[in-house]
């Protein structure tokens, strides 16, 4: 089992599309373990995004993520990591493919809807970054009808 950071971007909310993205993720077979909102303040901004700090468009990324409410998610499954990043399709939302989240509801760069972690260390970097409490512990009876 992998547990990875998703996180719905102020564009997203602002779309009013926090009930379609959670549903997908949801009928997936995904366990929630961590969901909370807020605005992210500045410094929890650029050490998410710390990776970019040296490119151009690090400064806009900031602003944007700062300037309203995101909603922070922990999910928990099999290859959890992957299946997230291929539930949210590619960065571009021009690009991405149909059925995902970017390609069915983006089309552009920066406003992409939604982050997922990449891989397992930045996972475990984010999760500890946005849920420093911790996430839930808990067993989901549904889950013995999603892995045979
Ligand atoms: P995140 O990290 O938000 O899930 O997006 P990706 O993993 O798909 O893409 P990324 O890390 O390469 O980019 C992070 C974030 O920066 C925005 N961005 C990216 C941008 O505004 N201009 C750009 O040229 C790039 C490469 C979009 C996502």
């Amino acid at each position: 089992m992998q547990t990875t950071y998703v996180m719905i971007k102020p564009d997203g909310v602002q779309r009013g599309l926090v009930g379609e993205i959670v549903n997908r993720f949801e009928r997936k077979g995904l366990q929630l373990v961590g969901m909370k909102s807020m605005i992210p303040d500045q410094t929890i901004a650029r050490t998410h995004y710390a990776v970019h700090a040296e490119r151009p468009f690090f400064e806009g990324l900031i602003s944007f993520v700062t300037s309203g409410p995101v909603v922070c998610m922990a999910w928990r499954g099999v290859d959890a990591i992957a299946v997230a990043r291929r539930l949210i399709g590619s960065t571009n939302g021009r690009e991405a493919d149909p059925g995902t989240i970017r390609g069915d509801y983006g089309m552009d760069m920066g406003y992409n809807m939604i982050h997922g972690s990449d891989g397992e260390d930045t996972a475990a970097a984010e999760l500890a970054l946005w849920f420093p409490e911790g996430v839930m512990e808990w067993t989901q009876d549904g889950q013995r009808w999603v892995y045979e």
